[in-house]
């Protein structure tokens, strides 16, 4: 049975679970809980960037990252919902998902800023470039919803990235775009994963 090695927090791996479950398998694609902070965690051969979320397949071939393992998803178990088969259509939301994608890096390295740095050390101009990207995105977002309708990728990418900034809490994007908190409402009753996933 292939298992997908990941944690219940990550933004990049409840992608790759919704997916999961939005294709129907859930029960097929069980969670190997991975620690990135533990040398001594498997992650490490599996992934040498000991990045997670990776797939383990049962021909023992391992998957990563998060976009490839969607796409291999998509590819092999899926029917256009998540990545359209149109190639027009495939690449705009590709395109989209890359903008969400952005942001939740963005997001991770604030997090990983305070997480890695002393306070003192701490950068703040390395912070503000890292802010202003997860602004200029958000702003675009805004004005192009239609890009993230769901299930599609984008909008899977996109809830993940806010998901996980209510978490970590790097930004107050609910005060500053209360259109992506409507949206965001509209995308769980669409999405159940949403729920299901929920850390
Ligand atoms: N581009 C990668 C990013 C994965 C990633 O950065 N995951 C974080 C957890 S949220 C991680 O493994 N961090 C540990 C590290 O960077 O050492 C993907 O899409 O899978």
């Amino acid at each position: 049975m292939p298992k997908l090695v990941a944690s219940e927090t990550s933004p990049y791996a409840r992608k790759v679970r919704i997916v999961v479950d939005v294709l129907g398998l859930w029960d097929s694609i069980p969670l190997q809980p991975a620690n990135t902070r533990d040398p001594d965690d498997p992650i490490l051969d599996i992934n040498p960037l000991g990045k997670i979320p990776a797939l383990l397949l049962d021909d023992g071939s391992r998957l990563f990252d998060s976009r490839v393992i969607v796409d291999y998803l998509e590819t092999v178990h899926g029917d256009g919902r998540i990545i359209s088969r149109d190639p027009h259509q495939r690449f705009r939301q590709l395109t989209s998902a890359a903008l969400a994608e952005g942001i939740t890096d963005a997001l991770l390295l604030i997090t990983y800023e305070g997480r890695f740095r002393e306070p003192d050390q701490a950068s703040q101009q390395w912070l503000d470039h890292q802010y202003a990207k997860i602004t200029r995105g958000l702003d675009y977002i805004t004005t192009h919803l239609d890009e993230y309708a769901p299930p599609a990728i984008a909008s899977i990418t996109l809830a993940c990235a806010l998901g996980y900034a209510d978490w970590r809490k790097q930004i107050d994007w609910r005060a500053l775009y209360p259109g992506l908190v409507t949206w965001l409402d509209e995308f769980a009753q669409a999405v159940p994963s949403w729920q299901r996933t929920m850390a």
